[in-house]
């Protein structure tokens, strides 16, 4: 197991995010990786790398470019504005609107978001680019021969899609691995995003091709955020009719329902042809974290790793949610010595 981590994820630390009718300090935070890192090293992963740093290439293919440039230069924007506090998107391109790209960075950032929660602030870009570097170094990785890979992303990555941040995302980090995957000669993916939210961003990106499928288990967007997709009703359209799968599942779900789920699933990516699984690796289904509502224990992390080892292909694990609670690293751990069991 290769890990790859970059220092830059310290990059990003908001002091902001709207929550509950109050900016609080961010779920999202950098002791997130400093916890998963020292638990990870702790549990004998030791093989510990900075990732190879890569342009914009890969990351081109799954986002609109536009999308990318706006990323880079919106801090920038917000400060010449005179805006004292972090860049907050609060009017959106909703229901019976105009799609076009306002000129104004309050609208600007409005249009690019997918929801109000992601403060962004100077060094959030930097950031996301080492996070996005991660993920790609640990497709090449696997590209080489290599079995299993855990890119400690953070920020994550999930809930970016084409041309849309929000839920703590920026790049989706898994997504352009699964596309450099391609890029190195896999014909078929599968995004396997086991993190408590739907996947809504990857889906996003994928969800009109036939060479990745996405799938998605979380908690029902009826009840949980992104609110908005996820529901079982969702397959891919056009070239990518039934390459997506979304298991939404209600609140206290344990792993013996979670994991009947998982089990069809792997099933479904083993029948798509998948030749590899990136693993979008969120641990906020655990039954302490703060902002979620599924019921699994620290175990059954282990468990979850071998469940997901039996498929018998290479998995490239990209860190994605789970927050709050010392166990964070542990259940990170567990699953990384799941696979390898
Ligand atoms: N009451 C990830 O796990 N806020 N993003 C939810 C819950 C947004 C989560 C508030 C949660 C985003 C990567
Ligand atoms: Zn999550």
């Amino acid at each position: 197991m290769r890990v790859i981590y970059s220092e830059d994820h310290k990059l990003r630390d908001a002091r902001t995010e709207l929550y509950a009718g109050q900016l609080v300090t961010p779920f999202e935070a950098p002791f997130r990786a400093e916890w998963i890192l020292a638990a990870v090293k702790e549990a004998g992963f030791a093989d510990v790398v900075a990732p190879d740093a890569h342009g914009l290439e890969t990351a081109n293919k799954v986002h609109d470019p536009s999308y990318l440039d706006f990323l880079a230069t919106v801090w920038d924007r917000w400060a010449a504005a005179g805006f004292e506090g972090e860049a907050i998107a609060n009017s959106f391109p909703v229901r019976r609107t105009s799609q076009r790209v306002p000129d104004n960075i309050v609208g600007a950032i409005g249009y690019y978001a997918n929801a109000a929660d992601t403060s962004i602030t100077k060094g959030s870009y930097e950031a996301a680019i080492a996070s996005m570097r991660c993920a790609v170094t640990g497709a090449d990785w696997l590209a080489e021969g290599h079995r299993f890979a855990f890119a400690l992303c953070r920020p994550p990555g999930h809930h970016a899609g084409i041309d849309l941040f929000g839920g703590y995302c920026f790049i989706n980090n898994a997504g352009v691995a699964a596309q450099r995957l391609l890029d190195h000669g896999a014909a078929r993916v599968a995004v396997l995003d086991v993190d408590f939210h739907h996947g809504n961003g990857t889906q996003d990106l994928f969800y009109r091709r036939g060479d990745i499928f996405t799938v998605s288990l979380h908690g029902d967007p009826m009840h949980a955020f992104p609110y908005f997709l996820g529901h079982a009703d969702e397959e891919g359209e056009g070239a990518g009719a039934g390459t997506n799968r979304n298991y939404p599942m209600p609140p206290g779900t344990p792993f013996e329902a979670w994991s009947s789920a998982l089990a069809d699933a792997l099933a479904r990516i083993k029948a798509f042809g998948a030749e590899a699984i990136v693993l979008a690796l969120g641990v906020d289904t655990f039954e302490r974290d703060p902002i979620s509502f599924f019921s699994l224990t620290s175990d059954d992390f282990t468990r979850m790793g071998a469940m997901i080892s039996t498929a018998g292909l290479p998995v490239l694990a990209c860190m994605e949610g789970g927050y709050g609670v010392p166990e964070i690293g542990r259940n990170v751990a567990n699953v990384l010595k799941g696979l390898e069991a």
